[in-house]
């Protein structure tokens, strides 16, 4: 069975984008593979956390993967700072990454910019992702179009360390679905829908209310034209909202055109938030479930348990194929 690992960060509450460019993906590989969904919380910490909001968003994001479909029989759900070797094997892999392709990652240059203050850890956030993945012999890391390029630099740095130390990573692949890979801002659709975004409108959390969404849905961008057609370039807006919708009630773009023909932007607006709440209804019911038992401790502890045994023995190959401490088996 083939190996699949990825990360959320517990950097806020989830948004729309997330379930629908990660999540969504992870409920339907966990029965074809060996699957490993990981807390990241040490990336999160790349940018300042509160305390208590970290703390909060830790479990809140545990809860999430349950609700949405995560079965802990059949994939392994921790959170990173368990496991001390993801930290260990990201230190190896900063001394392979070079400082000039850590600096060309689109994501430090958004994060960084306009910043005064830059931690370093923003910097070397890839090398220690590219060892939440080599860990695990990973064959496929399931993400939205954003992690692409981090993907690449997690190819080049286990391609790199296979030539200097003798093969030990197998070469992961990016696995982006082929629409919803990159949900956008409902405020303005040409900007990732992003859970840091200050303007709270601009996202669907999975905990909205069904008000909310309505209301955001409502006051949507979309255009002037008045017609419901999947145009990515002129049409952002509305191009947006068809492919939230299609996903979302399983129903091909092009159908969801026809059936919307002469039809306005209310109508149109008023039936895609109806997907979502319908989809988010029953995801939000077993969540507030969920933070309410200890079962959700149970199954994080199992985890970490597990991930730390395999992640442990490939750091160890790690070391040994560098020379670092002593050898040992
Ligand atoms: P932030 O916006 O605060 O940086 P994020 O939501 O982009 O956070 P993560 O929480 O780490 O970052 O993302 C988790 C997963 O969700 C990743 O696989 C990422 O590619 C995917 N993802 C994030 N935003 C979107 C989006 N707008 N559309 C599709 N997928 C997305
Ligand atoms: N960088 C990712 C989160 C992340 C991840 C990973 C994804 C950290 N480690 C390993 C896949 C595999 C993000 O910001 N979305």
């Amino acid at each position: 069975m083939k190996t699949i690992f990825s990360g959320i960060q517990p950097s806020g509450v989830i948004t729309l984008g997330n379930y629908i460019g990660a999540m969504k993906q992870f409920v339907e590989l966990q029965h074809d593979y060996n699957c490993y969904f990981c807390i990241v919380d040490q990336h999160a910490i790349t940018v300042p956390q509160d305390r208590l909001a970290l703390r909060k968003n830790i479990r809140s994001l545990a809860a999430f993967y349950l609700a949405v479909g995560i079965d802990p029989n059949k994939s392994t759900l921790f959170i990173q700072s368990e496991v001390p070797a993801h930290a260990q094997a990201g230190w190896i892999l900063q001394c392979i990454a070079y400082i000039g392709e850590l600096e060309r990652m689109t994501q430090f240059k958004d994060k960084s910019a306009g910043k005064e203050a830059v931690s370093a850890g923003l910097l070397t956030y890839p090398p220690l992702m590219a060892a939440d993945i080599l860990l695990y012999s990973t064959d496929i890391v399931p993400v939205g179009e954003d992690q692409k390029q981090h993907i690449e630099l997690t190819r080049d740095l286990a391609e790199r360390f296979n030539k200097r130390y003798g093969d030990i990573f197998t070469i992961p692949e990016a696995r982006i679905p082929k629409i919803g890979a990159r949900i956008m801002s409902l405020t303005d659709p040409t900007k990732k829908m992003s859970k840091s975004d200050p303007n709270q409108k601009s996202y669907i959390t999975l905990l909205d209310d069904a008000k909310t969404i309505e209301k955001k849905v409502k006051s949507a961008v979309t255009d002037s034209e008045g017609v419901i057609r999947y145009d990515k370039e002129n049409k952002p807006g509305v191009s947006n909202l068809l492919t939230i919708y299609s996903i979302l009630a399983n129903e091909p773009i092009e159908q969801l055109e026809a059936r919307y023909a002469g039809k306005g932007y209310g109508e149109f607006k008023a039936d895609v938030a109806e997907a979502i709440i319908n989809t988010l209804t029953p995801i939000q019911e077993k969540y507030y479930e969920l933070m309410e038992s200890t079962k959700l401790d149970d199954i994080l502890d199992e985890g970490a348990e597990k991930a730390n045994r395999v992640a442990s023995k490939m750091l160890k190959k790690m070391e040994n194929a560098i020379g670092l401490g002593r050898k040992r088996k």
